[in-house]
């Protein structure tokens, strides 16, 4: 497994190399030569040398400690070690030999593979969870992951679901009626992850897992603890901290601390005002006493298996940062959709700063030796994972400046990679959670929360970039200006601290595939027609093949964001360049994918279109002009006394 594996070869390499003694076995013969005052005198030059030879690599060795820039980062001392292996190795090569293998120089306590873990790997007896799962009933509600169904339902039973629906936004009535401690069935992941083991030395970590939780429903909430508790092993589950931020529904007060004093290793932690996900994640993340932190959202399920992989992973990479896959709970039936070989996806962000999913590239997948190699990804969607507790503070954990919740987990993304560490998804680590389509909740200050957010994010880790979203989300825009973001000097001295790179860095190294809007174009914003003052709108969820329309200029980008290129073309381009598309003898106009690829390819002329004096916008493929037709847009002979066929951008 990864670099561990080079790191245990390494040493088996060098233990064969000392235990050979190469150097005393050859020379024999010549030894007899000497008498046994020569033989002393070379004896001792050998000595001599040699302990000039260790002092030597062992200054290099400490020297190279000092520099280290992260001292916080005990577990390093282990690749030190590893590479003092390499270097003792290439000397002993060279003929240095010395009479015994000397035992890796370390500090006490900072080097688990010397004496404190026993070698092997774990056993199924040593990952044993906290509680044991009861006996399932096969044909009991939503059973073995399955969705639940419903009979024939009473007046009472259908007010009931609806109410559930309407407070949750997913079918509580059906979640209240399957086991808390429902058991998702035989382990369907791919048999890499099935098959994988892990070792003994050095020990995989602690864990504290925190839960924050707003009105959540008891049901999902339970199951959510229960299936921790049913699925971590206990030596590595330190306790499961629900983090309450202000909840009004009574099942979660003194209920909820009665409950869980039961389980023993579950503990609520009140936020009394409500002040959102970020704060109250940092509450946990300072209660916390394990040696690593894993957040999850309060309606998830664990799938087997699923805490090892992502705790393995850090003990081989501290910085790494590790999403588990998530898998769906529907929404409506509660049904688990368990994971099987499938296209997997990483995380990625479009310009208006939200988070999205997209398939990982060929060539990257390729890469990838097995299934249990983790998947590098631009960015997370922030709900679920799990880092080292001092890296969590080591690399800022919050920007504690953002409020309620929204951008927090783009920022984590950039700031982790540019700061040195990485955001992986591990395939074998698997987690349901329920998705749903709007959030329940209700937020202080509305939206704007979310967009202020994502402003500090971009002024803190996108240098000019920032200006691609200001472009295309007008409100963002106006914060900025106004500098109405807050204070964000302790980011950026954060930012200094840790030496980041910057975002042309993370867009070359990180994520190379992104597509990067034009920075220089001239003509940007909505287009407004002069004749209805409504303007040209891609409609929702557009991402090229369907008609544009006409809608009520709102002044905030998003699906009414055109830029003018030096190419002639109207390109809407928030994730992917699609461009504004005639096609001849159709009735209305779309948007379709450009059909330039950049430098040296050429324009299709059905996406040229020339900007008259007039204001008219004349497709170069028909010869005529877009028209505003009431909430259509059309193509019609060109008119320039026609105000519905006039175009600003506003
Ligand atoms: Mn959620």
């Amino acid at each position: 497994m990864f670099r561990r594996d080079k790191g245990l070869l390494n040493w088996s390499t060098v233990r064969v190399v000392f235990s050979e003694k190469p150097f005393s076995l050859q020379p024999v013969n010549m030894m007899r030569m000497f008498s046994r005052r020569h033989t002393f005198i070379f004896k001792l030059a050998i000595l001599v040398g040699s302990i000039f030879l260790v002092l030597c690599l062992v200054m290099l060795y400490d020297v190279g400690g000092r520099t280290s820039p992260e001292p916080w980062l005990q577990e390093l001392s282990e690749k030190h070690s590893q590479l003092m292996g390499v270097v003792r190795g290439a000397a002993s090569n060279m003929g240095f030999q010395i009479g015994a293998p000397l035992p890796p120089p370390s500090k006490p306590g900072t080097n688990p593979t010397s004496h404190r873990c026993p070698p092997g790997l774990y056993g199924r007896g040593d990952l044993k969870p906290h509680l044991e799962r009861p006996p399932q009933d096969p044909l009991g509600p939503g059973a073995y992951g399955r969705p639940f169904v419903s009979g024939e339902m009473s007046p009472a039973e259908i007010k009931e679901k609806q109410d559930g629906l309407t407070k949750n936004i997913f079918n509580q009535f059906a979640s209240d009626r399957i086991s808390l401690h429902r058991s998702l069935g035989n382990d369907t992941r791919h048999p890499d992850c099935v098959g994988q083991q892990f070792r003994r030395c050095p020990p995989l970590p602690t864990t504290t897992v925190i839960i924050v939780f707003h009105n959540e429903a008891w049901s999902t909430l339970l199951r959510t603890v229960y299936s921790i508790l049913h699925t971590a092993p206990a030596f590595l589950l330190t306790e499961v901290l629900l983090v309450d931020d202000a909840s009004t529904d009574d099942h979660l007060k003194s209920r909820l601390d009665e409950y869980v004093l039961q389980l023993g290793i579950v503990r609520v932690l009140r936020q009394s005002e409500r002040k959102g996900l970020i704060t109250a994640r940092l509450l946990g993340a300072q209660a916390a006493r394990g040696e690593t932190l894993t957040f999850l959202d309060a309606h998830c399920e664990c799938f087997d298996g699923w805490l090892e992989p992502l705790l393995a992973r850090i003990v081989e990479e501290p910085t790494a940062v590790v999403s588990p896959e998530i898998v769906v709970i529907d929404q409506n039936s509660l049904k688990f959709v368990k994971p099987i070989e499938s296209a997997q996806n990483r995380g990625n962000f479009d310009w208006n700063l939200n988070f999205g999913w997209e398939q990982i590239p060929d060539e990257y997948q390729k890469q990838r030796k097995n299934q249990t190699y983790p998947i590098r990804t631009p960015t997370f969607a922030g709900g679920l994972f799990s880092i080292s507790r001092a890296y969590f503070d080591h690399i800022g954990s919050y920007d504690d400046k953002m409020e309620i919740w929204g951008g927090e987990n783009v920022e984590m993304s950039f700031r982790v990679w540019q700061c040195g560490g990485q955001l992986e998804i591990i395939p074998c680590s698997v987690v349901g959670h329920i998705f749903r389509t709007k959030s329940p909740h209700t937020f202080p200050n509305g939206k704007s929360v979310i967009i202020r957010n994502q402003v500090r994010l971009a002024e803190v880790w996108m240098d000019d970039y920032k200006q691609l979203f200001y472009r295309r989300n007008t409100k963002a825009a106006i914060i900025a200006k106004e500098k109405t973001y807050g204070d964000i000097s302790e980011r950026l001295k954060l930012k200094e601290k840790l030496g980041c790179k910057n975002f042309t860095w993370y867009l070359h190294n990180v994520y190379p595939e992104a597509y990067v809007p034009d920075l220089t174009s001239v003509k940007f914003g909505a287009l407004e027609n002069i004749g209805s003052k409504t303007c040209l709108d891609v409609g929702e969820k557009n991402t090229g093949g369907k008609p544009v329309t006409m809608y009520m200029c709102h002044k905030s980008g998003g699906n009414q964001f055109f830029e003018y290129t030096s190419h002639q073309e109207l390109q809407h381009n928030i994730n992917k360049p699609l461009c504004l598309h005639a096609t001849p003898g159709a009735l209305l106009v779309t948007i379709e994918l450009c059909s330039r690829k950049g430098p040296g390819s050429g324009v299709a002329p059905e996406q040229v279109w020339h900007f008259t004096r007039a204001s008219l916008l004349k497709n170069l493929s028909t010869d005529k002009c877009l028209t505003m037709d009431g909430a259509k847009v059309v193509l019609s002979g060109c008119d320039s006394a026609n105000q519905n066929q006039q175009w600003i951008f506003s």
